[in-house]
């Protein structure tokens, strides 16, 4: 039988096995996704207790002339992350950019959303960098000169805690430069009930979601950890202000991933994502902190998701 090897990566590698090690077992959110992982966040963008995907394409749609207005002629619109193929096009039809330049770690992803976008817009120039945002990244020469449009949708920002966004917004200034413009997506605090049902939805999408995480410690470093051991939980994490994921054991167990043994008793958890929930103040607080003055701000029914546009 031919078996497909899969490439380890070493990054993968240490946060896994120094992160199980810390006394607050925790794995960083990226890892979540894998292909798979890409497919059953997909799907939980379509559940209905899930609301910030399609809040933020609602609002994005419903401003998205106003938003245009302030995007300077002739810019060029970097985004951090493969473009989603719902909000991208909504911002490319209306700011009409001379060049778009997606910015993604999965080429696979990067490949197949920038060849999306460069069959629905003939005009525009698209440069797709494969790179992790939160490294050095290079912007491609064709675009020097243009104003800078970056686009950070999604509420992504949430997955890093205060200290790491700040430094994350931050390094998006030097990498776009001064005078460029932000337009980043930020989900709101909201009660509690909302936000749990949105983390822990009833068909157990994100619980398999967050599972897979465990298959694919299993799959690519060959680990033994038994899946029916854990179980997934969203928790409220009030003084953070963010909902947090766990993976937390149901029985007390051991595992082993390389020559590495690791125990958990019962009820013991890994902590697998953070998802912080910014009010109106800590939103713009946050954007300062890191180098970026607001000048507009739009919200959601109900203040349930904001777009807030910045500039360097
Ligand atoms: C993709 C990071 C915005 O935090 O809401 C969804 C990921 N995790 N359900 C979020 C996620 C569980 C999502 N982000």
């Amino acid at each position: 039988m031919l078996k497909t090897l899969e490439i380890v990566d070493p990054a993968f590698r240490a946060d896994v096995l120094n992160g199980l090690a810390e006394p607050i077992p925790a794995i960083p959110a990226r890892w979540l996704y894998d292909r798979r992982g890409s497919e059953l966040f997909d799907e939980i963008t379509r559940l209905p207790e899930y609301y910030p995907t399609r809040t933020e394409t609602a609002l994005l749609e419903d401003r998205i002339d106003e938003l245009a207005r302030l995007v300077p002629a002739d810019s060029a619109v970097i985004e951090f992350g493969a473009g989603s193929a719902t909000k991208t096009p909504i911002l490319l039809r209306a700011a009409k950019p001379k060049a778009y330049v997606p910015i993604d770690i999965s080429g696979d992803y990067l490949r197949e959303s920038a060849a999306r976008v460069d069959a629905e817009f003939p005009g525009l120039a698209v440069h797709p960098v494969e790179a992790d945002f939160t490294n050095h990244v290079d912007l491609p020469a064709a675009i020097d000169g243009m104003p800078r449009l970056g686009f950070f949708p999604g509420s992504t920002i949430g997955n890093f805690v205060p200290q790491s966004a700040t430094d994350l917004l931050r390094h998006f200034r030097s990498i776009l430069g001064t005078g460029a413009r932000l337009l980043i997506g930020m989900d709101r605090v909201k009660p509690v009930d909302r936000l749990i049902a949105a983390y822990d939805d009833p068909k157990g999408v994100t619980a398999e979601f967050n599972l897979n995480l465990l298959r694919r410690i299993n799959r690519e470093l060959g680990g033994d950890i038994p899946l029916d051991a854990f179980r997934h939980q969203a928790r409220w994490n009030d003084m953070m202000g963010r909902i947090e994921m766990h993976l937390v054991a149901t029985r007390d167990v051991e595992f082993q991933i390389e020559d590495r043994r690791f125990s958990f008793a019962k009820g013991r958890s890994i902590h697998t994502e953070n998802s912080h929930k910014y009010g109106p103040r800590g939103a713009r607080l946050l954007l300062l902190a890191g180098g970026w003055t607001p000048l507009a701000e739009w919200t959601a029914p109900d203040e349930d998701f904001a777009l807030i546009l910045a500039e360097a």
